[in-house]
């Protein structure tokens, strides 16, 4: 007996699939996450740190993020002009990290030309 599938199921391995795209340590620290995979994403429960504080919650655009598409979300603390930032899913999985420089996320760190894949 086959089981209805809801409707654009999140993958629950597709954590694996999202990249910190952007980040700014300016104005409103915005960050934004890319889903560089073929299945939505359900970032429901994820946590972010920095250098100094740990894993807490914050409020992204949509809690899904689509095949190929991206949220953005503010930093729950001001990010540094030299700091990082850690995604953690819910159960504190690490889904990416990255670090920066003096003044290199201002105005933004944008990683990858729009596609996440870091070149
Ligand atoms: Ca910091």
């Amino acid at each position: 007996m086959l089981a209805a599938q809801p409707a654009a199921a999140a993958d629950p391995a597709g954590y694996q699939n999202v990249r910190i795209n952007e980040v700014t340590s300016s104005n409103n620290d915005t960050v934004e996450l890319y889903n560089a995979g073929s299945a939505a994403v359900s970032i429901s429960g994820w946590k972010m740190s920095d250098d100094s504080f740990s894993p807490q919650s914050f409020s992204p655009s949509s809690t899904t993020i689509p095949a190929g598409g991206f949220v953005t979300f503010n930093s729950p603390k001001g990010l540094g002009d030299s700091d990082k930032l850690v995604i953690y899913t819910s159960d504190g999985t690490v889904v990416d990290r990255v670090e920066w420089a003096t003044d290199k996320a201002k105005p933004a760190m944008a990683r990858c030309g729009g596609d996440g894949a870091g070149a």
